[in-house]
């Protein structure tokens, strides 16, 4: 049975259905609400998000190519087992690689839910020796809910790092702050001196990539041109990577409008630094939730 075929498999009338998103097979998820989400099947890559007011809530790059094997700019990449530069590629090897369609439902509370896995193949051990199996779980209500799942299939153990590495739409990143990372660890990845952040509220005036570590569970993304809050709650997540590659860097990258530094912020969610270790036939489970208040309403 082809992979279009188990996509079928998903589809619920009016819930789950065929999405295109550039040639690479996708899935649509549409709420009661009018929320609806985009998931395509390279990378369990979540590449869109729109509240019932049909506002983006994720950025997605113009630029973005939508090609087998080539990371989607944009969305929620997801990254596995390596984050960032290292003997891999970089961020890993789950986001450019098919996932399977697993399952769907509508809950009883109207989520609509789709879970996608990833299981270590020949190619995959050449390049990681390490049997794994992925699996994300993807649910839209009046949230967005990403739930990522590692089982050590083999029968020794490994570490690794994993995060979902989401880009948030915001109307102007020079008003944008991120909120909730004061007195957590920092890691600079721009060459400052590692230390404890200090600043109540994170803003951005120049390139910024910085892995913050042991971070509360709760962190939050202000967007006053829209009046807009985006709060984020994790789990089993101890660490927040803020990312805006500026005005050069986004010149440098060639799947990014040079503009668009200004309408994203990446506030990425995982377990990076230490590395987790699985002894065989463990699981951990990752999960953050998203969900947009409006400017001064309370949550
Ligand atoms: O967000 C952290 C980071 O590692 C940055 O250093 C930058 O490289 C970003 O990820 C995007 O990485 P990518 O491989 O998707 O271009």
């Amino acid at each position: 049975m082809n992979r279009e075929a188990r996509l079928d498999a998903l589809f619920i009338p009016g819930r789950l259905g065929p999405a295109a998103r550039g040639g690479l097979p996708a899935i649509e998820l549409r709420h009661a609400s009018g929320a609806r989400a985009e998931l395509a099947l390279q990378g369990a890559h979540v590449t869109a998000w729109q509240g019932a007011d049909g506002a983006d809530r994720l950025f997605l790059s113009r630029c973005s190519r939508f090609q087998a094997g080539v990371p989607i700019r944009g969305g929620v990449p997801v990254v596995f087992p390596q984050f960032g530069a290292g003997p891999l590629p970089q961020h890993g090897l789950a986001r450019t690689r098919a996932w399977r369609p697993v399952r769907s439902a509508v809950e009883a509370d109207g989520a609509v839910v789709a879970v996608l896995a990833l299981e270590s193949d020949e190619a995959l051990l050449a390049l990681w020796p390490h049997p794994f199996r992925l699996e994300l779980a993807v649910a839209l209500a009046d949230t967005l809910s990403l739930s990522l799942a590692v089982e050590n299939t083999g029968t020794k153990p490994f570490a690794f790092q994993a995060a979902l590495h989401t880009y948030f739409r915001v109307s102007d990143i020079a008003g944008a702050r991120v909120i909730g990372l004061a007195g957590s660890a920092f890691q600079d990845f721009l060459g400052k001196l590692p230390g404890l952040e200090r600043r109540e509220a994170l803003a951005f005036d120049a390139e910024t990539d910085r892995l913050f570590t042991g971070v509360p569970d709760v962190v939050r993304v202000e967007d006053p041109g829209a009046r807009r809050v985006l709060r984020i709650e994790k789990r089993g997540m101890p660490d927040v990577v803020v990312w805006n590659p500026w005005i050069d860097k986004a010149r440098c990258l060639e799947d990014l409008g040079d503009n668009e530094y200004r309408t994203m912020v990446c506030v990425e969610t995982g377990a990076i630094r230490p590395p987790i270790g699985l002894a065989p036939g463990s699981r951990w489970l990752g999960r953050t939730v998203f969900r947009a208040l409006q400017e001064g309403a309370p949550g």
